[in-house]
Parts: structure tokens; C-alpha cells; sequence
């Protein structure tokens, strides 16, 4: 895996890897070279098996202030206008590489999370958010609609009536108010952010990793299907449970009393 981006950090420990969006001096807002290196760090993370867990976190003070605007406006405003559909076309790539990494990721949020940077973050498993983090879905204070994936997981997150709100607003939400909502999974004291990202993200890469995969596949499927298209999908894919290293290594522990060793196999 290519560890020397420009705007990316890529630093691996154990079997996590925690992909870093690095140009702190404009709270990462995103460009099209970290766009690309963003989704090819992703991509390449989805195929080593050697890594069990993804992070995605910001440098600096801020998680990611959306879209570079000073490309943007340079682009729409040369000679040749943005294609908005192309340029869209290379966010739904990294949305859909998030979204289909076959083992957990955490998007680990401290400080400003806006626009598409916090679609992108709706994108990943699990969120965890510092006390200090601020979130908006920005996108109507610029008149756009939410992109990268808002639309379809916003609702999904935070139910319609509050995704519409949080749209409208376009309103800095705080981190607690972000965990009481659903918008992230846990907020926790900015001192105590980087330590339970870390053992959150040891633990889940120290866990199953195949029966992640089939557990995320079950989630994200059953969301568009009806319950006996769902009920059959879990049956195909506990089949391939069943089939796991992991799941005759769990139950022959159990028996033994002695703690399991998961490889992810
Ligand atoms: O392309 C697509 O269709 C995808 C769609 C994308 C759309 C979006 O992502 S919508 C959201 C776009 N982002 C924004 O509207 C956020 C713009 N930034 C801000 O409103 C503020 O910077 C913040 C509220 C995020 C933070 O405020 P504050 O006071 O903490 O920091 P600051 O001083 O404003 O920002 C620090 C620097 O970062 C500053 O540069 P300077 O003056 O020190 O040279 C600022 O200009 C720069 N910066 C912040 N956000 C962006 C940015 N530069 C370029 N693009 C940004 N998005």
C-alpha cells in the first residue's frame, strides 16, 4: 500500500490503518489530488488482508471542511465549466469503496465536519465523535443538495422528518447532540478521543473480520430489501459463517473456557 500521499497520512499499525486527511491549513478541505488519494488508499485497504480495520480522521483541528471551495470556484468559473456529473462520478467511487470495505471503518470525527467531508464520515460504520466536534450538512448554505451519499444515508441514520431539518438548516450540530440523534455512535471527552478510537478500532480489528464482512452485507442489503428477501439473504450468509475459521475457533473456546483467537479467516 502506498504510504507517500501528498494529502493523505497513511500510517499502519498492527492490522489497522488510518487513513489521515491532511492539509490542516484549510481544515482538509478536499481537492481533487486528496480525492484521489483518499479513494485509492481506500480501495488499496480493501484488498490487504493484513489490515483488519480502516480509521478515517482529519488533521489538525478539524475532521474536514467539505469540498475545496477555492478549487470549485475556480473550476466552475474557467473556461471550461465544471461536468458535475464527472466530477461527482469520483466522490460515489470512494463513497462506494467505503461502503463495500470488506472490514470495519471508523470515521473518527473531532472538531468541524461539513458537507461532503461528513457524508463521507455517514459513509463509514461506526462514528465517533470528540465533545468538540461541530457538524453541518452544508451544502444549502452554498445552494447545493447534499451529496455524496447524504440524501440516502441521512434519512437512513436520523430517520426523514430530522435528515430534512438537518439539510434545511444547514446547522452546526455538537457532538453530544450528534450521539443523541444518531448521527454518530459516541461522543467522548476530546482528551479521551484518540484512546478509544484506538481500542475501538484494536478491538474490531482483532475480531471476526469475515463475519464483519457478512454481518455489513446483512445491515446494508436488508435495508432494500423486504423481511423474507432479508431472512433469506441471513441464510445464505451464515452458510458462509458457518464455513469460518473464526466460528469453530469461538465455539471450541468456549468449550474449553479459554479466550478466542480470531484471524479473520
Ligand atoms: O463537489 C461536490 O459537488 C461535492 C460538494 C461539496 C459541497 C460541500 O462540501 S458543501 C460544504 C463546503 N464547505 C463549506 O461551506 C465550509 C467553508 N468553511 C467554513 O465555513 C469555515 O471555514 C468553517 C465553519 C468550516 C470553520 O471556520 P473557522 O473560523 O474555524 O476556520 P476558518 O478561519 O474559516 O478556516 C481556516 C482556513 O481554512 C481559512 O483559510 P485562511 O483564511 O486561513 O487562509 C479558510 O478559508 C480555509 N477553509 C475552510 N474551509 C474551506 C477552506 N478553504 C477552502 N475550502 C473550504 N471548504
Amino acid at each position: 500500500m502506498r504510504t507517500d500521499f501528498q494529502n493523505v497520512l497513511v500510517e499502519l499499525d498492527e492490522s489497522v490503518v488510518t487513513l489521515t486527511m491532511n492539509r490542516p491549513e484549510m481544515l482538509n478541505a478536499i481537492n481533487t489530488l486528496m480525492l484521489e488519494e483518499l479513494t485509492e488508499a481506500v480501495e488499496a485497504a480493501a484488498q490487504l488482508d493484513a489490515i483488519r480495520c480502516v480509521v478515517l480522521a482529519g488533521a489538525g483541528r478539524a475532521f474536514g471542511a467539505g469540498q475545496d471551495l477555492t478549487e470549485f470556484a475556480s473550476a466552475h468559473m474557467g473556461s471550461q465549466p465544471l461536468k458535475v456529473s464527472e466530477h461527482l462520478a469520483k466522490y460515489h467511487r470512494l463513497i462506494l469503496a467505503l461502503r463495500h470495505m470488506p472490514k470495519p471503518v471508523i470515521a473518527a470525527i473531532q472538531g468541524v465536519a461539513t458537507g461532503i467531508t461528513l457524508n463521507i464520515a455517514l459513509a463509514c460504520d461506526i462514528r465517533i465523535a470528540a465533545d468538540n466536534a461541530r457538524l453541518r450538512e452544508g451544502f444549502a448554505r452554498i445552494g447545493l443538495v447534499p451529496d455524496g451519499g447524504g440524501g440516502y444515508m441521512l434519512p437512513r441514520l436520523v430517520g426523514l422528518g430530522r435528515a430534512i431539518e438537518i439539510a434545511l438548516l444547514a446547522e452546526d450540530i455538537s457532538g453530544p447532540e450528534a450521539e443523541r440523534i444518531g448521527l454518530v455512535n459516541r461522543c467522548v471527552p476530546l482528551a479521551e478521543f484518540e484512546e478509544t478510537t484506538r481500542a475501538l478500532a484494536k478491538r474490531l480489528a482483532n475480531g471476526p473480520t469475515r463475519t464483519y464482512q457478512l454481518i455489513k452485507e446483512l445491515m446494508y442489503q436488508s435495508l432494500e430489501m423486504d423481511l423474507r428477501a432479508s431472512l433469506h439473504l441471513e441464510g445464505q450468509l451464515q452458510e458462509v459463517a458457518y464455513a469460518t475459521a473464526d466460528h469453530r475457533e469461538s465455539v471450541d473456546a468456549f468449550l474449553h473456557k479459554r479466550a478466542a483467537t480470531f484471524t479473520g479467516t
